[in-house]
């Protein structure tokens, strides 16, 4: 039949960040493109896929998505982790942007078709200090973003998470091993209500404003911070607490209001499971790439809307444009869809993965071309290019490490 999965290639590439995707090609010449990059581990998922997973596509029908999908997932017997969950994320929404293709339809057609006419999105606003971060607050507002993630820098340390020396920040570092950053609790803590305040007196009453905590606190530390900043108003506290301990989030919501989101590292619905079931968050930030594709997102989506949980994906640089695609694709098209990340790109990444997706308005779209509407520019893909790189870690000032 000339519909078959007839070639699977796995590019491993890094047009100014490195990025693992996967090209799968039919017989009769369509082709599908799936993000699979692991931040700090791009050569696994790379080999899991051309190893392992790539020979078994060979001559299968692309159309047959949840299948595959649960013939990758159920037909390994070592289930879920961020590696395989990746390489199944990729072929699923590979085989999504073949489907559109070979209908002629874009593929949040496909999943429902709009739900409504524009996506919200929210940015990054990064500054050591107050001045410098409210110089990026207004710099996002005049580009017309209602929503603004504020980062700040702690007193005493020289290094923190979501800050950079200069305007764009880029998580990895590349060379042969981690950064090792210093952290200090207690100092993040007696600053970090403060600037918030500040940012809010500054931006009035009408914009969103979210905050990264990036795993760093107890929960009873979280649940002070979380009512701290209750005048604040935050759309959003991420990450209060380690993703893993489900019902730490347990402790923070019985002392606060203040919204919550985790996700970003979770790969299944079962990693979230309680947490949406119990209703211990407000937003559920898994990403495409890295839990399972389109057909998982929707799973646990669906079961977020169940319990009053709104979708609220991960969307740094290196969830790939291709990712991004399939997220915003998603977006339009899923009722409890609150807001998508876009931490933006350096301009090389728009190239080497030229994409209908935009901004307008200050909101997403996806664009009208068929399935994800992202190609791949291959000039722009050399394997040579790539470079270890990896997410720092962080210690605490005595030296214990601590989650980054
Ligand atoms: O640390 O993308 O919300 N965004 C984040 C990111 C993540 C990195 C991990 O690869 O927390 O910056
Ligand atoms: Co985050």
């Amino acid at each position: 039949m000339s519909d078959l999965i007839e070639r699977v290639e796995v590019l491993v590439s890094r047009p100014a960040r490195n990025y693992v995707t996967l090209r799968l090609t039919t017989r009769d010449g369509i082709v599908g493109l799936g993000d699979a990059t692991v931040n700090g581990r791009e050569l696994a998922v790379a080999s899991y896929l051309r190893d392992h997973v790539g020979p078994l596509l060979i001559g299968r029908d692309p159309g047959r998505i949840e299948d595959v999908w649960q013939y990758l997932y159920r037909g390994v017997y070592w289930r879920r982790g961020p590696i395989g969950m990746a390489a199944i994320g990729a072929v699923d929404v590979a085989l999504w942007d073949i489907l559109g293709k070979r209908t002629g339809q874009p593929l949040y057609a496909l999943l429902g078709g709009r739900v409504r006419d524009r996506l919200a999105t929210y940015r990054h606003a990064l500054g050591w200090d107050l001045p410098a971060l409210l110089e990026q607050v207004d710099a996002h507002r005049e580009a017309g973003f209602d929503n603004i993630r504020v980062q700040t820098g702690v007193p005493g340390l020289d290094i923190v998470y979501g800050i950079s020396s200069g305007p764009v920040y880029e998580p990895a570092g590349r060379g042969a091993a981690p950064v090792e950053e210093t952290w200090d609790t207690d100092s993040y803590l007696r600053h970090i209500p403060g600037v918030l305040a500040a940012v809010r007196e500054h931006v009035g009453d009408s914009v969103g404003l979210l905050h990264d905590v990036h795993h760093r606190l107890t929960p009873i530390q979280a649940a002070r911070l979380g009512k701290a900043v209750e005048p604040v108003g935050m759309y959003w506290l991420e990450d209060v607490t380690p993703a893993e301990d489900q019902e730490a989030l347990r402790l923070v919501r019985q002392h606060t209001t203040t919204p919550l989101a985790i996700g970003e590292v979770f790969n299944t619905v079962w990693d979230c499971q309680q947490l949406i079931s119990n209703r211990l968050i407000d937003y559920i930030r898994v990403a495409v790439v890295h839990a399972g594709g389109i057909s998982h997102l929707r799973k646990i989506f669906a079961l977020a809307e169940v319990h009053g949980v709104q979708a609220a994906p991960h969307g740094p640089s290196d969830v790939s444009p291709v990712s991004l695609a399939a997220s915003i694709h998603l977006g339009i098209a899923t009722h409890n869809f609150a807001i998508q990340e876009y931490m933006g790109y350096p301009d090389l990444v728009h190239e080497a993965f030229p994409h209908a997706w935009h901004v307008a308005e200050g909101h997403l779209q996806p664009g009208d071309e068929p399935g994800l509407g992202v190609s791949i520019d291959d000039d722009l893909h050399n394997p040579e290019d790539y470079e270890p790189a990896y997410l720092p870690v962080a210690r605490r000032r005595d030296g214990t490490l601590t989650d980054w």
